[in-house]
């Protein structure tokens, strides 16, 4: 069986991340999506409310897992037997950083990371702009899922 991982901190997952997740589970025949635990940034959203969203807008893929993870990246590829890692490149300024954790992967584990060119429409987006926007009553609609949006509307409004 052909396995790769998507990971992220997803706080909260946005149609960015839902389009490589989606390319990424047409590629292989599983794809875990790890939400990795940081434990020194503290997110919008606790780590079991970030596995539930992703868990109801991947449904529909059928062979999309969703685990948490504190630790190494490549720990979890190990224990789950997983050969890559699929990652969004937005810009040329992820590049760089990217560039060096696949490289620091590969070197730790032999585990290959493969970059998946971000979709235009959503080149600029990311986690903290979504938060940032819809903080200040911006419409994020076209963004993130419907229940993604919920989510963040109630939450902003502190519940
Ligand atoms: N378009 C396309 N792809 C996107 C978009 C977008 N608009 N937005 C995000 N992505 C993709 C990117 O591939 C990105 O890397 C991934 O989604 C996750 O994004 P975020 O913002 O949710 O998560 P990050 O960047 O905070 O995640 C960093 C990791 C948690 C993956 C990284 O820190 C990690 O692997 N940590 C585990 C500890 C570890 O192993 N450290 C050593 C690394 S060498």
């Amino acid at each position: 069986m052909r396995r790769a991982v998507c990971p992220g901190s997803f706080d909260p997952i946005t149609n960015g991340h839902l389009d490589i997740i989606s390319r990424a589970s047409r590629l292989y025949d599983e794809v875990y999506v790890a939400v990795m635990i940081n434990k020194s940034k503290q997110g919008l959203f606790e780590v079991d409310e970030r596995i539930d969203l992703i868990r109801q807008v991947t449904a529909e893929y059928g062979n999309v897992r969703v685990e948490a993870f504190h630790g190494l990246l490549v720990d979890f590829c190990k224990q789950r037997d997983i050969p890559a890692i699929v990652k969004g490149l937005r810009a040329v300024s992820d590049f760089d950083y990217e560039l060096q954790m696949a490289q620091m992967n590969i070197g730790l584990s032999g585990v290959e990371t493969l970059f998946v060119p971000t979709n235009p429409e959503y080149s600029f987006l990311s986690s903290s702009l979504v938060k940032e926007v819809a903080t200040w009553g911006g419409d994020i609609a076209h963004l993130v899922p419907p229940v993604v949006l919920q989510a963040l509307n109630k939450r902003l409004r502190k519940d």
